[in-house]
Formats: structure tokens, C-alpha cells, sequence
């Protein structure tokens, strides 16, 4: 009997599909000395959940599953249909896997308490980001949030497991619904991006170590509600258009946040008179990408502070929000006031 080694291909007749997020997550196990494969396992629930959704969406015009649900979320918002199918799909995948002990989530009034209390993490979670966009065939998103509790497990979920500044992230990320879906994560070694390869279901490992441009020419910032900024605010908005910068705005965060994030840009969500706080939330949008953003070599602010510094005094707690190209942001936030 002859035994040979293995020799890869050459011949270049069957072209490799690549590394699938799932050997990525095993490789990049090792990175953590001590983990023992829940943090591997809930990003990988994470990833069969938004498979799923990627499926509702992409044929919400077809089935009866667009328009509103006829509920108004906890921030007075209306719910659509698939905001409330996404939040299912989440909370089940990660009720399921076991790891997750408590979730936030953007669809819930409150801390969603799985019952599940050896599970060591906390999840925080958009479910379905820019839903506006959703009947209108616009790319969406989802934004999750992965911290450690701090009360040992198999104890009862406590206020300082849940209110923990973005600091404590362990892991963050989110899932495109765009021209192709991606998925994009970081567990604080950088950042790497899968697109899904639909007639596999898997995603593939598509954009590794994403490095953001350090200074762009996009803004992207809803200019309807100008007249509620601050002077500061408008004076840099008006710079951006004296140096013929290109205003790009989708109105779902992670899209405008994915593109600025690849070509160099900044998005602006500031303070205005209908949200004196801003509008976008700390524990389950500005958290996530800050930590994105601030691995990838970005950065993300409120104006005066850090992003992922601001201590959460409640759930559903809001933020002004500039992230994006390094410089971009510097510059934004000396326009701005300064607290007295
Ligand atoms: P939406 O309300 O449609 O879910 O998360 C809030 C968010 O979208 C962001 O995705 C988006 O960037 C922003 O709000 C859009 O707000 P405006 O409509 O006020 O511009």
C-alpha cells in the first residue's frame, strides 16, 4: 500500500471558498488562554440567528411578514413586523446555546432574565437596526453587544452585570443585510468581516483585520434636523460641504457605519431638540460599534467623551454619537461646546 501526502491543489480547476466563520472562531479560540469555548459557541448561535433573519429579510416582500406589528416599542418607537421576528430569533438562539444568562434588547422593556444563570455572558442587542428601511428594500442591520456578568454564575442576575461600560466588552459586532450580508466582529484582536455565501450558508471570511482610513470625505448625518444643533455642530457640517466632502446618508446606522468603517468617513447622530440625549442607544448601538470602530483603528465619541467610558445608569440610556475616520472625529469634537 502506498500512502502520500496530502498535496493542495494547483491546477487551479476547483477555486477554495476560504476559511468559513466558523474555523476562524475555532483558530482564534487559542487567542484565549482560558476560554473554554462558550464565547466560540455564542458567537456562532449568533451567526445561525442572523442566517435566519438574512432569510426573512430577504424575502419580507413576498410573504406577509413588511409593515408595522401594531406595538410601540419601550422608546415610543413602532415596532415592524420583522423587528419583533428578529428579536424572536435572537433571544431563541442564544436562550438555547446555553452560554448567555441575561439579554437587552432593543424589542424589550426590560432585562430579559434567560433562567440559564450558569451561563457566564451578557448579551445587549439590536435585533434589526434602521427599521425604517426594512419596507423599503434598504439595507438593515444587527447590533449585539457580549459581556462577562460579574456576579459568579449560578447566582441571580444583578443591575452590575447588565450596566457595564463599553470598556468591559469582550466581544461586539453586527450583521449587514446589504447588497450581500455581512457579518463583522471583534473579541479586542482586531477586526474581521464575513460575507455570507448564500448557496453554502456559511459565512466566509472576506475582509480580514479591517484597518478604517484614518481621515475620509464622507459625512453622513441626518440634515433635516439642522436646525436643532448646536452652532459648533453646524459650523463643522458646513465645512465638510466648503471641502466638497460627499454626503452619504441611509438612516440604518450599521450601513452608514460599514462604509465609513471601509472607506473613511465619519457619522454623526448629534443632541437635537426632539432627543436633547441623542437618539441612538449606548448599550445595544454605540457600545458595539465604538469598540468596532476603536479596534479597527476609528474612533467614537459622544462630543466630550469617550464612547466606551460612559458609565449606563439605565437600559435604554441614549448618546450623541460621532464615529468613524480618526481625524474626522478629532476634528468634529473641536467644534463642539465644551461643558461648562
Ligand atoms: P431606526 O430608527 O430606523 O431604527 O437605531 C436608530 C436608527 O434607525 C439608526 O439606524 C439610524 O441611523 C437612525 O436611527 C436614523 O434616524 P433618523 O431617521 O432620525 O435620521
Amino acid at each position: 500500500m502506498k500512502i502520500l501526502p496530502y498535496a493542495p491543489d494547483q491546477s487551479g480547476l476547483a477555486y477554495s471558498v476560504g476559511t468559513t466563520l466558523d474555523r476562524f472562531i475555532k483558530l482564534k479560540q487559542s487567542d484565549f488562554p482560558f476560554a473554554s469555548g462558550e464565547l466560540s459557541q455564542l458567537l456562532r448561535d449568533i451567526a445561525l440567528a442572523a442566517k435566519i433573519v438574512n432569510r426573512e429579510t430577504t424575502r419580507a416582500g413576498l410573504s406577509n411578514i413588511g409593515g408595522a406589528f401594531g406595538q410601540v416599542n419601550v422608546q415610543g418607537e413602532e415596532q415592524q413586523k420583522l423587528d419583533v421576528i428578529a428579536n424572536i430569533r435572537f433571544m431563541r438562539a442564544l436562550s438555547k446555546g446555553g452560554e448567555v444568562c441575561a439579554i437587552v434588547s432593543e424589542e424589550e422593556d426590560s432585562v430579559i432574565d434567560l433562567k440559564n444563570s450558569s451561563g457566564k455572558y451578557v448579551v445587549a442587542i439590536d435585533p434589526l437596526d434602521g427599521s425604517s428601511n426594512i419596507d423599503v428594500n434598504i439595507s438593515i442591520g444587527t447590533i449585539f453587544s457580549i459581556y462577562r456578568r460579574r456576579t459568579p454564575a449560578g447566582s441571580p442576575i444583578q443591575e452590575k452585570d447588565i450596566m457595564q461600560a463599553g470598556t468591559e466588552q469582550v466581544a461586539a459586532g453586527y450583521v449587514l443585510y446589504g447588497s450581500s450580508t455581512m457579518l463583522v466582529y471583534t473579541t479586542g484582536r482586531g477586526v474581521n468581516g464575513f460575507t455570507y455565501e448564500q448557496s453554502l450558508g456559511e459565512f466566509f471570511l472576506s475582509h480580514p483585520d479591517i484597518q478604517a482610513p484614518k481621515n475620509g470625505e464622507i459625512y453622513s448625518v441626518n440634515e433635516g434636523t439642522q436646525h436643532d444643533w448646536e452652532e459648533g455642530f453646524k459650523s463643522y457640517i458646513n465645512q465638510c460641504k466648503e471641502r466638497r466632502y460627499s454626503a452619504r446618508y441611509i438612516g440604518s446606522l450599521v450601513a452608514d457605519f460599514h462604509r465609513n468603517l471601509l472607506k473613511g468617513g465619519i457619522y454623526l447622530y448629534p443632541a437635537t431638540k426632539k432627543n436633547p440625549a441623542g437618539k441612538l442607544r449606548l448599550l445595544y448601538e454605540a457600545n458595539a460599534l465604538a469598540y468596532i470602530a476603536e479596534q479597527a483603528g476609528a474612533m467614537a465619541t459622544d462630543g466630550t467623551q469617550r464612547i466606551l467610558e460612559i458609565l449606563p445608569t439605565t437600559l435604554h440610556q441614549r448618546t450623541p454619537l460621532l464615529i468613524g475616520s480618526q481625524e474626522m472625529v478629532k476634528e468634529a469634537e473641536s467644534f463642539l461646546s465644551k461643558p461648562a
